[in-house]
């Protein structure tokens, strides 16, 4: 059963977010990738917030940008936990992004990386780690995930 989406607000947000995809494929969990806008597509929102819990899903990874309003909005129809990525914007640099996913009213919960690539990694990692929870291989294969990032990393900064 697939246990983690990967909703953005556009087909435009997807060259980001295809970094937690990537992660994902990595660490061997199976995802589902849909364009689902808050504003644009505000029916299809809230169905996918309404059977996101139903249809077995443990992790929500939600960008977008601007406007953000997606991640927030997902999280008001689901318990399911999302993890918002604050997409980089032209105008703003994605700021305007950050500031509309983190600032959520007590209550509604969005888990807001960083804005841009490094932000949709991370969240396919946070994906992976609330997984790994309740399954030992999968933990196993975060583990040696991290301990091979911690390994490529040089002690001696070099000129080439
Ligand atoms: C947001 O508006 C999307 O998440 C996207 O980041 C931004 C721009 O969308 P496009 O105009 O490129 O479709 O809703």
């Amino acid at each position: 059963m697939v246990q983690v989406a990967i909703i953005m607000g556009s087909q435009s947000d997807w060259p980001t977010m295809r970094e937690a995809a990537d992660i994902l494929d990595a660490l061997g969990v199976a995802y589902e990738a849909r364009i689902v806008s808050a504003h644009r597509t505000p029916d299809r929102l809230w169905d996918f917030g309404k059977g996101a819990a139903d249809a077995g899903l443990k992790a929500i990874i939600a960008g977008a940008g601007g406007a953000a309003h997606l991640p927030g909005m997902v999280a008001s129809k689901t318990r399911v936990p999302v993890i918002g990525v604050p997409v980089q914007t032209k105008a703003l640099s994605g700021v305007d992004s950050l500031y509309s996913i983190v600032q959520m009213p007590k209550g509604y919960p969005v888990a807001t990386m960083a804005i841009g690539a490094a932000g949709a990694a991370n969240a396919g990692l946070m994906a992976a780690a609330i997984l790994a929870n309740g399954d030992p291989a999968l933990a196993a294969r975060l583990d040696q995930w991290r301990a091979d990032l911690s390994a490529s990393i040089p002690e001696v900064p070099s000129d080439d």
